[in-house]
């Protein structure tokens, strides 16, 4: 019989064999034991009172079927959906409240250990939120801005400040259907209140307080945490990197940060490389300290730092079994609580750091931002103490790959004509010819039941032959990073004709290193951006571009495909659809959220059918804009964009420190 392949990574696959080898369960095991419920996977099974719960199955499986209440399948449904957005949006928008906490004491002078890193872009910012900042001391103006930024949160009547960033089309969309949001808190608890018992009943309005929750995380709490993220730590520019578990060193303290967070882990890079730091490793007998990353929190210090990454989702168990991590902090979303136990295994101290998670098994240390250099101190000093418990046993895996990472809207803009000429003509002129047919952001998670991360890399290979700009984020990225595919040399082998010229002369990958999840909302920036530089739509719908998450499992997945649909983008998520069992529920983001938004949310398993809607979904957005049949190989003739040499030179000619923006 064949073996079924539980990872598309070769890496990967290697050390879940060696568990299998040496009888060590992973979430891969888990998967083939534990089939979904049939019925909650498809969005059949109503919990939110006592007197059931109700199982639409059977005989009672029709959309007119009933719960003991009177409660239909689509209202089921559509409610359970809603909860699923609401969950999503307050993962990344509390996450988003810790920074904008964060940005308020460092401005306040009480988080010493950090600064403000990105004046430029805090400036940005406040403009954006009418906050003068000439001539103020940046603290002061910092102060302001996340004092505002905060305000969002609780706001209970008027807009969430950012939505003014997105084209005025697009406003009226939401204004028209009633969906625009007006605090961040405020609509994940009317979403609660309106799934609970005897309340919000018709599913087509419980899902248009989806897409209302679903903006509040987009253009709220996610672009919220990418901007004060960059305001602090500083706005990502291309960095160089190494991805897979080869990132592991046999002679070194390997520390990995997991999570999503990345205040802790920037602090923890600053004071790894402090002489004190790598004398006490030395002390114990290792020859230095290694830092890695895991999920999210790996994303921001890659983009950042270009410190490396071990992967996504499914690679945090199969990281702690090759046996070389001395300790792994974690944050908060997307920890698998199997890894305290797992850890007993092998000699890796768990370390949980918010005081929002904690688990089991693992040591706490709770981060607190006032002692910040203390802490990631403490934190280091650990790691080095529990090299020397290092066991000989492990799946110790050599390979590596290089990664470009760093891929801000901001660098976005200036590689398009350098800091004086910056902006995003030369991409939609390249779409307009038709050497760049449309542009997909490949996001989400890895998921263990498919073989994971290889859904990722079918499509982001496959997109990228068909001329179509790949933009990741998330796990997704992490995926490609893991097999090498985050290179410019893939647009030389792999891409199709039009794309590949178009990334010789700008210098860069086919496929886009955006970030974490949160910056997902980089992606709405540039829409936006695209939309007001002309030739294209004029606003965010009508756009030829495609949002793709193939192998989604989590909740903030949802939230961030709602948000993509309302602001105009078609998307597809794969696996089983979570309103499966209801046709009207299915219908209304499908057809009903496309006639409104022009976006819409589809459910598709078979990757060769994603590749191929996502295809059709940005041949028929080129036709309504009159653009060219896009043919590969044949264009148009478009402005000759800029490249390197041509962008230094303005450089030289401007001023000697190069600022992205
Ligand atoms: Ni996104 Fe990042 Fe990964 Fe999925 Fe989890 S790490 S926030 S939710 S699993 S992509």
């Amino acid at each position: 019989m064949e073996k079924v392949v539980k990872s598309a990574n070769k890496e990967a696959e290697q050390i879940i064999e060696w568990g299998e080898l040496h009888k060590i369960e992973t979430c891969f095991d888990r998967a083939e034991r534990l089939k979904p419920c049939p019925i909650g996977e498809t969005g059949a099974c109503c919990r939110i009172c006592h007197i059931g719960p109700c199982r639409f199955v059977g005989r009672n499986a029709e959309e007119e079927a009933r719960g003991v209440c009177g409660a239909t399948l689509p209202t089921v449904a559509s409610r359970n959906f809603l909860r699923m957005i609401a969950a999503g949006t307050a993962a990344h928008s509390d996450h988003a409240r810790d920074m904008a906490f964060t940005l308020l004491a460092v401005a306040s002078g009480e988080a010493k250990d950090f600064k403000i890193t990105d004046v430029r872009k805090l400036y940005r910012v406040a403009g954006y939120l009418n906050i003068e900042f000439e001539g103020r001391p940046v603290n002061d103006v910092a102060r302001d801005v996340a004092v505002r930024l905060i305000e969002n949160f609780g706001r209970q009547k008027g807009e969430i400040d950012f939505l003014s960033r997105a084209p005025k089309k697009t406003q009226e969309r939401w204004k028209k259907w009633g969906i625009v949001p007006r605090g961040i808190d405020r609509e994940v608890c009317e979403a609660m209140h309106r799934t609970s018992i005897g309340v919000d009943h018709d599913p087509d309005h419980l899902l248009l307080h989806g897409l209302r929750t679903a903006l509040a995380d987009g253009w709220g709490g996610s672009m919220i945490s990418t901007d004060i993220t960059d305001i602090l730590f500083g706005t990502p520019q291309p960095v160089k990197a190494e991805a897979s578990f080869g990132i592991f060193k046999e002679d070194e303290v390997n520390l990995v940060v997991h999570g999503h967070e990345p205040t802790l882990a920037e602090i923890i890079v600053a004071v790894a490389d402090e002489p004190e730091m790598i004398a006490y490793a030395v002390s114990k007998g290792a020859k230095g300290i290694n830092l890695g990353g895991m999920c999210c929190t790996a994303n921001e210090v890659l983009m950042r730092h270009g410190i490396p990454t071990a992967g996504g989702f499914t690679n945090q168990e199969l990281g702690i079994m090759t046996g070389l991590v001395d300790a792994m902090t974690v944050d908060y979303q997307c920890i698998m609580p199997a890894i305290a136990e797992l850890s007993k295994k092998f000699h890796t101290k768990i370390i949980t750091t918010s005081e929002k998670a904690k688990m089991p098994g693992a040591i706490h240390i709770g981060f607190d931002e006032h002692r910040a250099k203390e802490i990631a101190r403490e934190i280091i000093m650990l790691a080095c103490d529990n090299y020397q418990n290092r066991k000989k046993e492990g799946s110790h895996i050599t390979d590596k790959f290089p990664v470009i990472a760093g891929f801000s809207h901001e660098y976005i803009e200036y590689m398009q004509g350098g800091r004086w000429r910056a902006s995003f003509r030369p991409l939609n002129d390249a779409i307009i010819a038709g050497r760049v047919r449309g542009a997909v952001g490949l996001a989400g998670c890895d998921n263990p039941r498919v073989p994971a991360t290889g859904l990722h890399r079918f499509l982001a290979m496959e997109l990228i032959k068909n001329d179509v700009l790949v933009l990741s984020t998330g796990c997704g990225s992490a995926a490609c990073a893991t097999v090498g595919y985050l290179t410019p040399e893939m647009a030389l082998e792999n891409a199709g004709p039009g794309l590949r010229e178009v990334c010789e002369a700008i210098g860069i990958p086919p496929i886009l290193h955006l970030g974490s999840c949160v910056d997902n909302s980089r992606i709405l920036t540039i829409a936006s951006a695209m939309a007001a530089e002309g030739g294209l739509s004029d606003e965010i719908a009508g756009m030829p571009a495609v949002g793709i998450a193939p192998e989604w499992m989590s909740e903030k997945a949802i939230a961030i495909g709602c948000y993509f649909a309302a602001s105009g983008v078609p998307v597809i998520f794969g696996g089983e659809s979570p309103v499966a069992a209801s046709k009207e529920v299915t219908r209304i983001m499908t057809e009903v959220w496309f006639e409104r938004f022009k976006g819409a949310l589809h459910f598709e398993p078979d990757p060769e059918k994603i590749l191929a809607m996502a295809l059709d979904y940005i041949d028929k957005a080129r036709e309504a804009l009159k653009l060219k049949k896009y043919e590969p190989g044949k264009f148009g003739t478009e402005k000759v964009l800029m490249d390197m040499a041509a962008r230094r030179e303005i450089e030289r000619a401007a001023k000697p420190h190069i600022g992205i923006y």
